[in-house]
């Protein structure tokens, strides 16, 4: 992060420091125009900001002394910008629409390979869907299960969820991912083998959970119905690996492919959407790709200060930066958008949560935040009175659709009241003198105060749609770009998952070894001994 820039903004947040939002906003009664911008079908109110003018245009500055736009540049040109992996990383080009697009990395256009993979996953997601594409007995498919872990499980995930309004109803989506066996055998107690496809989402094709459960789901549809052969029929691919796709036992015209340029956080406009098109059929599908493309349009050429996922990213350096906040929230008052915090989890904390500069040195400053949420208002009833009332800094996002795809009573103009409700409440608190007119008793008052001027931003679309669910998320994607950029930090590797990748085959030898290797430290080879004794080892 560029210093000269950082001190700008850190001596502007230190001469406001006796400054509220409250302040702010009596100030200037224009504030929550000139803190507000729209693109790709949403709204954004940063307003209830620790900010002033000067302070966006200092953070501007970070931006810019990061070369923001050449970097930006060079990820949706195909520049090899994941250096550590020696990647381009193109998740840009798999929702381009524009016809004349040319994306070229190590000389080839990738754009026609795209579209290929677009129209076979068209293709086949509509005979699933019309019931051309039967089961091994001829039955229609009811069921899909998507077996994939990580990038390629939490986008399917929440996207299923986010899309349910239009989704095939009378066919059923599930996920597993996890190795516990307990999210394979619950998920099989609940569909038929002979009308359930099985979806092997794995870039790799090695990874250990999935494949795992891929060979158990196997076997299990193997007995049911009592035939290798029905596997040919019940089991698609969605990799970037042909030959460990074949030696599966999927044949290779049923593997949907991607490429290395995708990043397994960043993979569900690529084939790894299969379940998602087959859900929400092939026209829905594309419309989500164009809400991510509008996005994409808009990252790229806006202004800097007037760009979305950039405005989003400074303020979050401004809390994280400059006044220690550790964690950001997420909070959707949708319930289709439940697992989007989740979803937006893996692609920041796998993305920035790194502590080493790309020329190789440790940052002295802090990264990637935890990030973490609910949709509300259940949080309200739970974790809120933190936000509100407890010593950490908790900048949040706000995210509402002004209509509902399930209109019922006044129930949803409750939701959104307070949705409204929590950004005031946060941002201009209640002082004790507040509390005293009311009537609260002295020895109470201190309990019922709120500081405020605590930081929100809120997000607000129209209705809950494929596109604008895909704008959503290339939001929250360049928002997250932008701030690797800033921090000088590697967003597109994840070398921190690696380790316990590898020491988790030592300790599984040692679980199953007639004598384990007792080489581990006491704890761990304490717990090996335990494990083994309760399971009769
Ligand atoms: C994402 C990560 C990781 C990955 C999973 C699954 O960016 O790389 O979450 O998606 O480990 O990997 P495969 O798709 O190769 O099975």
């Amino acid at each position: 992060m560029d210093a000269q820039a950082w001190e700008k903004v850190d001596a502007l947040i230190d001469a406001n420091q006796n400054k509220t939002i409250k302040d702010y906003f009596a100030e200037d009664p224009d504030r929550a125009k000139k803190f507000s911008l729209e693109a790709a079908g949403w709204f954004l109110d940063y307003s209830k900001n620790r900010i002033d003018a000067a302070t966006m245009k200092a953070l501007v500055k970070l931006a810019e002394k990061a070369n923001l736009k050449a970097e930006i540049e060079k990820m949706f040109t195909g520049r090899k910008i994941n250096a550590t992996e020696g990647r381009a990383v193109l998740h840009t080009a798999l929702r381009n629409m524009d016809r004349n697009a040319k994306v070229m990395v190590d000389g080839r256009n990738v754009i026609p390979g795209v579209r290929k993979v677009l129209d076979a996953m068209g293709d086949f997601s509509d005979s699933v869907r019309r019931g051309t594409w039967r089961g091994f007995t001829g039955r229609r498919i009811k069921y899909v299960v998507n077996i994939g872990i990580g990038g390629s499980d939490l986008g399917p995930v929440m996207a299923n969820i986010a899309l349910t309004p239009y989704a095939k109803r009378n066919m059923k989506f599930f996920f597993v991912s996890n190795v516990d066996s307990t999210h394979l055998a619950e998920t099989l107690r609940q569909v038929k083998a002979a009308e359930t496809l099985f979806i092997v989402a794995s870039k790799t094709f090695t990874t250990q959970e999935t494949m795992s459960n891929a060979e158990a789901a196997k076997d299990w549809l193997v007995r049911e119905l009592g035939d290798r052969k029905a596997v040919a029929k019940h089991f698609v691919a969605v990799s970037t690996a042909k030959d460990e796709v074949a030696a599966f036992g999927i044949d290779v015209k049923n593997m949907f492919g991607f490429w290395d340029w995708v990043g397994g956080r960043y993979s569900l406009p690529s084939a790894i959407g299969l379940s998602l098109m087959i859900a929400i059929g092939r026209g829905n599908y594309r419309r989500f790709l164009r809400g991510y493309y509008r996005m994409d349009r808009h990252f790229r050429t806006a202004r800097l200060e007037r760009n979305m996922p950039v405005v989003m990213a400074l303020l979050g350096i401004l809390y994280s930066n400059g006044y220690g906040a550790e964690t950001y929230c997420i909070l959707p008052y949708d319930q289709y958008l439940s697992r989007f915090p989740a979803y937006c989890q893996q692609m920041d904390m796998e993305s920035n949560g790194k502590g080493v500069t790309k020329d190789g040195e440790r940052v002295t400053y802090s990264t990637g935040p935890i990030e973490w949420g609910e949709p509300g208002t259940n949080g309200q009833h739970s974790f809120y009175q933190l936000i509100h009332q407890g010593t950490h800094l908790i900048p949040c996002d706000f995210i509402g659709c002004s209509k509902t795809h399930n209109p019922i009573g006044d129930l949803h103009d409750k939701l959104m009241a307070n949705l409204f409700a929590q950004t005031e409440a946060l941002a201009f608190g209640k002082t004790a003198d507040e509390c005293r007119k009311e009537g609260v008793p002295e020895k109470l008052v201190p309990f019922k105060t709120f500081d405020g001027n605590r930081p929100t931003n809120t997000l607000l679309c129209d209705e809950l749609t494929p596109e604008t669910l895909g704008s959503l998320i290339a939001l929250y994607e360049h928002k997250v770009f932008t701030q690797g950029v800033i921090w000088n930090i590697y967003s597109f590797d994840q070398w921190g998952v690696q380790l316990g990748k590898v020491l988790a085959k030592g300790v599984l030898k040692d679980l199953v070894a007639k004598k384990p290797s007792g080489r581990h430290d006491s704890s761990t080879n304490q717990l090996i001994a335990r494990y083994r004794a309760a399971v009769g080892r």
